[in-house]
């Protein structure tokens, strides 16, 4: 489908998603109340519509991906491996109730509601470039919130250097959390100043609704000039700490998987180039994307890392 957009017409209203969403309404409208139940495994209650207004400026003016493409190929292990395997699986999360624990070193911490994280933030609408490790982009309308904004509220002290986030543990609802080969739980982290940075968002929707549990419901990072390693989902606890925390993928492979995570056409991965990606739904034999420099992020984000040698802190 031809996608058009002018600055007083939102993606969701336009777009295969709203369609793939109508239908599923339509669907639960037909068989009526109580019909939720009955709907075929894997089939996610209708997520929810949002209120956000758009962020121009800090959206990319590239087509988006569709909804389905966002929605069905993911990465997120504590589902599967495979880029289907989220989208079968995550079923099992119950992002509501949902409660975040605000830890370490801050003045205010404790264990809160989603919703009264949420309740003093304005939502939008920011469209980023997205970018795999494993050289593959999409490009996604997020709906959330600069996760700088929240950090502020928890009133960090001067020893809060990193601020490291945590997935839930529960191989209850994560079934893939009861093989013993991942050092569960996910556990991702960004320097103070980068999370403080005005393009770091908390996410919590896509294309105008709720997140799809396999996007990392009901609350995920999104530092788009990063690779998406860095960007943990389903976040339970936020601890603000002193040292750089190690991250669930450096632990695993520290030669592959650095902290920084920076997206560098220069810096290849050990076992492939980073100097060009496959765009999703480019088709497979489409040329590819040439990587850009911070994901196209340079001109905002370049000055966090004066000085420093990209090729050491990768
Ligand atoms: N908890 C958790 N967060 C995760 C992952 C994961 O496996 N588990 N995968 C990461 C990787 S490698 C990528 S590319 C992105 C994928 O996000 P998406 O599926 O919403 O596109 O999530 C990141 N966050
Ligand atoms: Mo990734």
């Amino acid at each position: 489908m031809l996608i058009r957009r002018t600055p007083d017409i939102r993606p969701s209203e336009i777009t295969p998603e709203a369609v793939f969403l109508d239908r599923r309404r339509l669907i639960a409208g037909l068989l009526g109340a109580g019909a939720a139940a009955a709907l075929p495994a894997g089939e996610a209650p209708a997520l929810a519509a949002l209120k956000y207004t758009r962020n121009a400026k800090l959206s990319v003016t590239e087509k988006p991906n569709t909804f389905e493409e966002i929605t069905n190929y993911n990465n997120f292990y504590e589902f599967g491996t495979d880029k289907e395997d989220p989208a079968r699986n995550a079923h099992t999360l119950r992002p509501k109730p949902w409660s975040v624990e605000i830890a370490g070193e801050a003045e205010v911490r404790g264990k809160f509601n989603l919703e009264d994280i949420l309740k003093p933030h304005a939502l939008e609408e920011r469209i980023y470039r997205f970018r795999c490790v494993e050289a593959w982009s999409m490009v996604i309308p997020w709906v959330g919130f600069p996760l700088g904004d929240m950090v502020k509220r928890f009133k960090p002290t001067s020893k809060a250097k990193y601020v490291e986030f945590t997935t839930l543990l529960d191989p209850r609802q994560m079934p893939e959390q009861r093989s013993a080969n991942f050092p569960w739980p996910y556990v991702e982290a960004l320097r103070m100043d980068e999370a403080m940075h005005p393009l770091t968002l908390m996410a919590v929707g896509l294309y105008g609704r709720e997140l799809p549990n396999q996007n990392g419901a009901p609350l995920r990072l999104m530092a788009p000039w990063k690779y998406g390693f860095k960007n943990a989902k389903s976040i339970v606890r936020i601890r603000f700490v002193e040292k750089q925390p190690r991250n669930t993928w450096n632990v695993l492979a520290p030669d592959e998987y650095g902290f920084y995570a920076n997206v560098n056409p220069k810096v290849d991965h050990p076992r492939w180039s980073q100097a060009s990606e496959r765009h999703i739904g480019d088709g497979f034999f489409a040329k590819r994307r040439e990587t850009l420099m911070f994901n196209g992020y340079a001109d905002q984000v370049a000055s966090l890392y004066q000085g420093m040698d990209l090729r050491r802190y990768f």
